[in-house]
């Protein structure tokens, strides 16, 4: 058999292991891995890495923020940016506000994707109105149609859910097969100092990490961990900043709960002090925001022991003007402004940098973090996420030598968080079902050319079926709790 194409000559990483060999492609499959592979076409990867491409299941495309603001990214100039990074699968929200009938949410989104995705997607939900049609239908066939994870937030006016409402669309996944995501951050500290901020005339962006503050975050993910423990629910922890949430994670572990951490490149590579520059500060505002050093290493940590399970962007972008951040230009207050940075096309090159070049972490750890356990957690394993015969050839050649300084990126944002930045080690060829389409900084892929993947259940979101006392008590009078 003459193989379509072979990429050949690379050193192949998994989050396994790392080897000498040829990748053999076959349409839109890897069908043969070896030495001395002939095909059709030659991509040749002599002294480069042949990584699986990156999988980002944290970002917003096309979306309405939690504020009410749309994302300055459509599902093409995101899904650009992503692939010009080394990332060939995303995960983005369709998010419900209040009020929203979700059936109607997730067409829209559906819509707007298939017209523009230059790489595959799936979808989480985002669920701010649990209402009975939600979860006892929509939600259901929401999960049913592959959509196996949803977000609530504990924060933001709009959107947050009270601890009542966090269980029902806890029970509602536990009941239906779905893994919840949490936006940890307890709401009456955030409000209650930014409204004291604001009277006394603080209103830059640098007092916005002053109201997000790290006991928001611990109490919040302390919370949320026992109401997910109450009905054996397994929660993903999304963007966790603080050495504090962090352990609390950590904690939960220890004690075999299935609770996973998420952190960020914001959490790594910035801190609140770049927030300090009077009003331009509001290019780094995201919730939560950036916090210190100390900080940034426990995530390094977090992320070597397991206690954070993945390396996500958050994407969320917003440009500095009246569409985004600045709605009320320089006397736009820190309230106002839309929270987010945009991550989706740096978020592997700065990990390579400054975490497999600086030898923080493996070549190994770095597929996993970026790649497989996105992949695993999220019911897209071993299809995305590693390359093995008959995976999709989603794959990134990257050149280990090649230096960058940022400039700028492929989104829609109008600037990046870490321009003048030089990163060592890039994707200088990037293959998506096969297909190659970025090759030295070109795009080579049509609009609306990638699929919706529909996910399939993960052992990250199947309960644990161990009981606290109480609901114990209950099944031994024969009285169960009812989800
Ligand atoms: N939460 C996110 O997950 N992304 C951007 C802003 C936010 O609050
Ligand atoms: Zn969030
Ligand atoms: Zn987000």
């Amino acid at each position: 058999m003459s193989l379509d194409l072979v990429v050949r000559g690379g050193t192949v990483a998994t989050a396994e292991r790392t080897f000498r060999a040829d990748v053999g492609i076959q349409g839109e499959k890897v069908v043969e891995i070896g030495n001395g592979l002939s095909g059709k076409t030659i991509l040749d990867a002599t002294g480069k890495l042949v990584l699986p491409g990156g999988v980002d299941s944290h970002c917003h495309i096309e979306q309405l923020s939690g504020m009410g603001v749309m994302a300055a990214d459509d599902f093409y100039s995101a899904t650009v940016s992503a692939a010009h990074g080394g990332t060939t699968t995303v995960i983005p929200f369709c998010a419900q506000h209040r009020g929203d009938d979700l059936k109607k949410v997730l067409a829209d989104y559906h819509e707007r994707a298939r017209t523009k995705a230059v790489i595959d997607y799936g979808f989480h939900l985002i669920i701010a109105n649990p209402d009975e049609k939600t979860l006892a239908r929509d939600l259901p066939d929401a999960i049913g149609s592959g959509i196996r994870s949803f977000k609530i937030f504990m924060t933001y006016e709009r959107m947050r859910l009270h601890d009542e409402q966090i269980l029902d669309v806890m029970a509602a996944a536990r009941r239906e097969g779905a893994l919840v995501m949490v936006h940890a951050e307890n709401h009456g500290i955030i409000s209650w100092l930014a409204g004291r901020m604001v009277k006394q005339g603080n209103t830059l962006p640098r007092y916005h990490a002053i109201c997000h503050t790290r006991g928001s975050e611990a109490e919040a993910i302390e919370r949320v961990i026992r109401l997910a423990e109450l009905v054996d629910c397994p929660i993903l922890i999304v963007h966790v900043s603080t050495p504090e949430g962090i352990e609390a994670i950590r904690q939960a572990r220890a004690r075999s709960l299935k609770v996973f951490g998420e952190t960020c490149p914001q959490y790594l590579f910035l801190t609140a002090k770049d927030i300090d520059i009077g009003i331009q500060g509001a290019m780094f505002c995201c919730s939560p925001p950036p916090r210190d050093e100390a900080a940034q290493e426990a995530c390094w940590k977090g992320l070597k022991d397991g206690a954070l399970h993945v390396y996500s962007s958050d994407h969320a972008p917003y440009r500095m003007d009246a569409s985004g951040k600045l709605p009320k230009g320089d006397k736009t207050t820190f309230k106002e402004m839309a929270n987010g940075v945009p991550g989706l096309e740096l978020r592997l090159p700065l990990l390579f940098t400054y975490g497999y070049g600086a030898g923080r972490i493996s070549l190994e750890e770095f597929v996993n973090l970026t790649s497989k356990r996105h992949a695993e957690t999220y019911g897209l394993y071993p299809r995305k996420g590693t390359i093995a015969i008959g995976s999709d050839a989603d794959i990134a050649v990257w050149d280990l030598e090649k230096k960058l300084t940022v400039e700028k990126t492929h989104d829609n944002v109008g600037y990046t968080p870490y321009r003048g930045r030089t990163l060592k080690g890039w994707p200088v060829a990037v293959l998506s079902r096969g297909k190659v389409i970025v090759e030295n900084g070109k795009l080579g892929a049509e609009r609306g050319r990638g699929r919706f993947l529909a996910r399939a259940p993960s052992e990250a979101l199947k309960p644990l079926g161990r009981d606290v006392p109480e609901i114990s008590q209950l099944k031994a009078w024969n009285t169960p709790l009812q989800l």
